[in-house]
């Protein structure tokens, strides 16, 4: 009982039961973004990503900053939707 109680939960908060995907953030350095209309074409690009979350970009710093949700994208694709757009770019570590 109480494990169907656990179970419930979290398909109310939408986390994955099994654990098996999760919400992942990554920073990409992209040095092609040096103008403020930049970021649009990237943030673009990105959102077509299917499994993206948030894109919040800094210009100052020449990045993005992802949310995705790992089950349905990795980084390789993020990089080649940037890559794609004309503005390629590299995962921080
Ligand atoms: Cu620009």
């Amino acid at each position: 009982m109480k494990k169907n109680t656990l179970v419930f939960a979290l398909m109310l908060t939408g986390t994955s039961t099994a654990g098996l995907a999760a919400t992942r953030t990554v920073t990409l350095d992209v040095p092609g973004m040096t103008c403020p209309i930049c970021p649009i074409t990237v943030k673009r690009s990105l959102e077509k990503v299917n499994g993206v979350d948030t894109i919040t970009s800094d210009i100052s710093k020449k990045t993005v900053t992802i949310t995705y949700d790992d089950a349905k994208t990795q980084p390789t694709a993020l990089t080649r939707a940037t890559a794609d757009a004309g503005y390629p770019s590299t995962v921080q570590h």
